[in-house]
């Protein structure tokens, strides 16, 4: 597979361009063939008279410039196995018909059209989709005064002290965009929440914009605050077996419910990281999630109660959702899904699977992705994030879960996601929670076609050398982060740049590099086999016992396990130390081959774009730089051990690195990253 991106980042180099290059500044993100629907008239015809908001968007989809050639029908009689969401697109030559159950699976079906078409592929005679999942939703993690936590796209989208007079544009665009990739619910705020959100003035905004979702599908969730009714109405408890609390919230869902008839339900951050909950009274998760579930159970809305909790305790972090929730596995309301973040810390650029996956098979479950990407550079870095979903796939089954939610990406900049690439993430994620089968490859290819480059006159050396750009991307991330399984070893405060040397007096250990890494002079990593913190044990066999040895783990994981000694020697033959200087390197190698694809793609991408991007490779290459010297000077104090001769010198001391603390706006580029292409 390496060799195989390597050959095309390679091939890349040799092509002569020769066609002009499209305009697109990323605003109308893969839909730019919508734009000039007005203008034509396609021929196409519904088994009914009156369309509905949904059918009308319907229409204007099929009746786009891309699908003019075809006569289209639509049927609202589809087979009844296409449930709510499905639909069956039929081909015979120039004749399409298309079939469904609901106005909203008509749109999606629509969507889908015109995505084949737009990606420049044929339509095939016969095409039968139904969603893996019911539900398919989008986490926004954005405050009420406008912040976004983890936000690195601007401010946020919703407008809320301007929503009373006028409803942005942008809110229905994001509900189409989201609409055309399947996704059909979000969580407007912060897991983090105001218990603002559930008054009567920010209901009435929420209302405003459910009514604009609603065409598209989009179903409106909150986030709330386990204390809300303490905080709102001065009720002196939150307790959730209190009889005036579960009125509180009875009342609450009554009123959200007469204005929102379609409301979807709440999400929830109890007793994590200092938010309110329902420990705080001597209660479970259980319970308080079941007193929220039993509110909503009569309107048809769901709880998502999330499992991401840990405290200063003793117990490894890893282990600590798996401790709290496994014993509660049974105790929870039907419309209660615990969720889940894929891995058992906090979104690294690679964890494991959370072991929790799996271990509550009597409750429904749903894995919490992030889109934006905290961890693996913001939006200064590329990092296409289809692999990472997918390696989580090949570990948990499709099958076993209920639903699946993304943190989102967006906000208001014009491009809407910051990094005009990271557009395919917020693509990928609705496309793998409709059909988590889908391969990496095929989403990259389908969005760079619809987005990036015109698919009709883009050299095909060009097209695959952006595509493997992408699907390698997020591998050169974890190289020049954190290979083999290191983890979370950022700058206190910030998780962007490296600092494992971090020592805050005071601060609690699990918020410091070392409680991860555990350099010494023997090795590195976190025992977490049997001899360290058992962590393993979480796992089921024949995993665990794989994941227990040293010699069987995989060797991405490996550090994520296993204390390594340095001079322990690996599958390729090398050392510890050497495998790990080298994929730092490596990480970096990549980043600069990225800008030569970059350049070479340039009179196929439109000139905004392609300076964009050209400067974020280029932070990119100087931060891989910064991450590699970083961890290698660093651990070298431990290892004692030489430089493999395959691995560059460092160009930053680690005395200069100590005192910066490499962060967003904390570090002023010396030296623009192009000059070191050919070091
Ligand atoms: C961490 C973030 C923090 C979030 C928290 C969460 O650093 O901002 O509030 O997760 O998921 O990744 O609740």
């Amino acid at each position: 597979m390496r060799n195989h991106i390597l050959a095309l980042l390679i091939a890349v180099a040799t092509i002569v361009p020769g066609v002009a290059s499209t305009t697109n500044d990323g605003s109308e993100l893969w839909l730019r063939s919508l734009s000039s629907i007005n203008e034509t008239k396609g021929n196409v015809t519904f088994d009914r008279k009156k369309l509905s908001p949904t059918l009308q968007e319907a229409s204007k989809v099929l009746n786009s410039p891309s699908l003019c050639g075809y006569t289209i029908k639509v049927s609202l009689k589809g087979d009844k196995s296409l449930g709510r969401d499905g639909y069956e697109i039929r081909t015979s030559g120039k004749e399409l018909t298309l079939s469904a159950t609901t106005d909203l699976g008509v749109l999606y079906g629509a969507f889908a059209l015109l995505r084949i078409a737009d990606s420049g592929e044929q339509i095939p005679n016969q095409v039968v989709e139904v969603p893996a999942y019911t539900l398919r939703i989008l986490n926004h993690w954005d405050n009420l005064d406008g912040t976004v936590e983890r936000g690195y796209a601007g401010h946020s989208l919703w407008k809320w002290e301007q929503i009373a007079d006028s409803i942005s544009p942008r809110y229905m665009e994001y509900a189409r965009a989201n609409a055309s990739i399947g996704i059909n619910g979000t969580v407007l705020n912060n897991v983090n929440a105001s218990p603002r959100i559930l008054s009567a003035d920010y209901l009435d905004k929420v209302k405003r914009i459910a009514d604009t979702f609603r065409p598209f599908g989009v179903r409106v969730y909150l986030s709330v605050n386990f204390a809300s009714p303490m905080a709102l109405d001065s009720l002196p408890t939150a307790d959730p077996l209190d009889p005036q609390v579960q009125k509180w919230w009875k009342k609450k869902a009554d009123e959200i419910y007469r204005l929102i008839p379609d409301f979807g339900g709440f999400l929830v951050k109890a007793n994590s990281e200092g938010q309110p909950g329902p420990m705080d009274f001597g209660r479970t998760h259980a319970d308080g999630a079941n007193m929220l579930a039993r509110a909503l159970k009569p309107h048809g809305g769901i709880v998502m109660w999330r499992s991401f909790v840990y405290s200063p305790i003793d117990a490894d972090r890893a282990k600590q959702a798996y401790m709290e929730f496994q014993p509660l596995d049974g105790k929870f309301e039907p419309n209660v899904i615990i969720q889940i973040k894929n891995g058992p810390v906090d979104f690294q650029p690679r964890e494991p699977y959370s072991p929790l996956f799996g271990a509550m098979p009597s409750t429904p479950e749903m894995v919490e992705f992030q889109i934006t990407q905290e961890y693996l550079g913001h939006s200064n870095h590329l990092a296409y994030l289809a692999p990472m979903w997918k390696e989580f796939f090949e570990y948990v089954p499709s099958t076993s879960l209920k639903a699946a939610a993304g943190v989102t990406n967006i906000g208001d900049n014009a491009n809407w996601t910051g990094h005009p690439l990271a557009q395919a993430n917020w693509y990928a994620f609705g496309r793998l929670a409709w059909n988590p089968e889908l391969t990496s490859e095929q989403i990259a290819s389908e969005w760079l076609a619809r987005t990036l480059i015109d698919p009709h006159n883009t050299p095909a050396e060009v097209r695959d050398s952006l595509s493997a750009m992408l699907i390698s991307s997020r591998e050169t991330v974890v190289d020049y982060m954190m290979p083999l399984g290191l983890h979370h070893i950022f700058a206190f405060g910030h998780h962007y740049g490296p600092e494992p040397w971090c020592d805050v007096p005071g601060a609690r250990p699990d918020w410091l590099p070392k409680y991860y890494h555990r350099a010494d002079s023997i090795g590195l990593g976190f025992d977490r086999s049997p001899s360290g913190s058992n962590a393993v044990e979480q796992y089921p066999e024949p995993l665990r016992s794989q994941l227990a040895d040293m010699n069987s783990c995989p060797e991405e994981l490996l550090l994520w396990f296993h204390h390594v000694p340095w001079t322990h020697k690996l599958k390729s033959g090398r050392t510890l130390w050497d495998e790990l200087c080298i994929a730092y390197q490596r990480g970096c190698n990549r980043t600069i081959e990225y800008q030569k694809i970059w350049e070479n793609a340039k009179p196929y991408i439109s000139p905004e774009i392609f300076a964009d991007v050209q400067q974020r490779l280029m932070t990119q290459t100087r931060d891989a730089q910064w991450w590699k010297d970083a961890c290698i000077l660093y651990f070298q104090e431990f290892s004692r051990l030489p430089l493999p001769s395959e691995v560059a010198p460092p160009i930053h001391t680690l005395d200069e690195m100590r005192k910066v603390s490499l962060g967003i706006t904390n570090y002023e580029s010396p030296t623009p990253a192009l000059l070191n292409i050919n070091r």
